[in-house]
């Protein structure tokens, strides 16, 4: 009997060295110790033994059973080490690798210097209204003093839609609406896309963004138009540029004018750039037509107001030293991200 039993020590001890997985320890465990197991079969066999030789064999079989599960318990923890040593090596993270960079993107040159005009202009109190590209005629002509057959539609011809609705060609409906609604004091501003049936080149395009203001109040004069806008260039184009104002002629203005700052490249002297000028043009501005204030049901004898109008693109271009607009409706990012 104690050559049995020491031999199942042997068998075991050479099964556990091979058992490299939780069932095959499991399967060893059963073989050995379990109920059915051949060290149990020997106990039970201990019956038939002398009193004597029953507790000598009994201590054996202990040793053999004490063996066999410190044997188990060392396997299995051999195993799990491996085991853990494997997900280790496996869902290694090296923390020192570069993170993943976000592309976070930037504004277009447009939106960028359309945030700049609103701010210089909210900062004056004035307010920002926007509305519909796609406008009814009384907003876009008849209102502003354009009735059908004036010259100007001429110049502002655009996508007709039907007889009476067209692709706005400025912002004017927006401020024709606000001073419909409002009592004056007004200060509000109107930016956003307009149209015209343009061919596009180097400095046209069929659609482009403008930024229209308006101040109507008691005792408004030329004096505050020249003066709003004076800051608001100097504002833009930086304190040391100066500003003139030509006679000009708009509908919906009486008397009208184009505001030209010195040439921010010559400072004025005269260059390329500015055709020898030393001047640039701007914006076009002027008194609001009594007409297109009564229009909107503001009497004249009592208000007067001033407006002015300008292109975004032109802007932008002269901010950001771009010489064909065409690139600022290309959306090409390697363009786009110089700025
Ligand atoms: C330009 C410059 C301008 C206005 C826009 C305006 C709006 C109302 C009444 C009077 Cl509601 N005027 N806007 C005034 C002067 C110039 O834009 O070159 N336009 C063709």
């Amino acid at each position: 009997m104690k050559e049995l039993l020491e031999k199942i020590l042997a068998d075991a001890l050479e099964t556990l060295k091979t058992a490299d997985n939780a069932e095959a320890l499991e399967n060893a465990r059963l073989k050995f110790l379990g109920k059915k197991g051949e060290l149990t079969a020997v106990l039970r066999g201990m019956g038939a033994l002398s009193a004597e030789e029953r507790p000598i064999i009994g201590n054996i079989a202990n040793e053999v059973r004490q063996k066999i599960e410190k044997s188990i318990a060392d396997a299995t923890e051999k195993l799990s080490r491996k085991e853990l040593e494997h997900r280790l090596e496996r869902e290694r993270l090296d923390v020192t690798l570069p993170g993943k960079k976000a592309d976070i993107g930037k504004k277009h040159p447009l939106t960028a210097v359309l945030d700049e005009l609103c701010d210089i202009f909210t900062g004056m109190g004035f307010s920002i209204a926007t509305g519909p590209e796609v406008e009814l005629d009384y907003y876009n002509f008849e209102a502003l003093n354009i009735p059908k057959e004036h010259p100007a539609r001429d110049t502002q011809d655009t996508f007709y839609i039907s007889d009476n609705v067209v692709l706005r060609t400025q912002t004017s409906g927006m401020q024709i609406r606000f001073m419909e609604h409002t009592k004056p004091p007004i200060r509000m501003i109107a930016p956003g896309r307009v149209y015209r049936s343009d061919a596009v080149d180097a400095t046209h395009s069929p659609v482009f963004h403008q930024i229209e203001g308006l101040v109507v109040d008691k005792g408004i004069t030329m004096g505050d138009l020249k003066g709003t806008l004076e800051v608001f260039a100097k504002r833009l184009y930086g304190e040391d540029i100066k500003v003139r104002f030509r006679p000009h002629h708009f509908p919906f203005t009486e008397p009208s004018a184009e505001m030209d700052i010195t040439c921010f490249k010559c400072g004025g002297k005269g260059c390329p750039m500015c055709k020898g000028e030393g001047f640039i043009e701007i914006l076009g501005c002027g008194m609001v037509h009594p007409k297109v204030l009564k229009t909107c049901g503001i009497d004249p004898e009592v208000y007067s107001g001033f407006a002015f109008g300008l292109g975004l693109e032109r802007i932008a271009m002269r901010r950001y030293k771009i010489d064909d607009m065409r690139l600022l409706f290309e959306n090409d990012i390697r363009f786009l991200s110089q700025f």
